[in-house]
């Protein structure tokens, strides 16, 4: 099955968001399979974005994310990758549209609430930045055979 690596950024946290966002991959049939809560290390943030260290909004960025604590899950899925990156919506919340995440619960570039992996190559790197393969849990949920055809 595949799998994704989805973060509540201090935004959605301190909103008192994340039990809205996890409630639409559940409602949805994805699977979480691991789940932390932590301030992120300034190494792993530096892994993290590493393909935007150099661009102008990264400083911006790299506060941001390190301004509280983050939720990061691994979630499971046929299709994982690209079903949680349309629920998530554009990167910039006022160009998101409505029924996606960042359209509904957010307004600015700079606080869109969540992080998901962009390809199941970038989901497969995300994972291994952040949690370690015995963090990781397998199991059956009951209801997966009224999921998958
Ligand atoms: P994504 O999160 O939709 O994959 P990316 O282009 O990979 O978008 O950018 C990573 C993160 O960097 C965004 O989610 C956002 O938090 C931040 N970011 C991207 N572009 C800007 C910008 O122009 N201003 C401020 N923050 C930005
Ligand atoms: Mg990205």
């Amino acid at each position: 099955m595949d799998q994704t690596f989805l973060m509540i950024k201090p935004d959605g946290v301190q909103r008192g968001l994340i039990g809205e966002i996890v409630s639409r991959f559940e409602k949805k049939g994805l699977k979480l399979v691991a789940a932390k809560f932590e301030v992120l290390p300034e190494e792993r943030v530096m892994q993290h974005y590493a393909e935007h260290k150099n661009k102008p909004f990264f400083p911006g960025l790299k506060s941001y994310i390190m301004s509280g604590p983050c939720f990061l899950m691994v979630w499971e899925g046929k299709n994982v990758v690209a079903i949680t990156r349309s629920m998530i919506g554009a990167t910039n919340p006022a160009e998101a549209l409505p029924g996606t995440i960042r359209g509904d619960l957010g307004v600015e570039i700079g606080m869109n609430v969540i992080h998901g992996s962009d390809s199941n190559e970038t989901a497969k790197r995300e994972i291994s930045i952040h949690f370690k393969d015995d963090e990781i849990t397998s199991y059956e949920r009951v209801d997966e055979k009224y999921i998958y055809e």
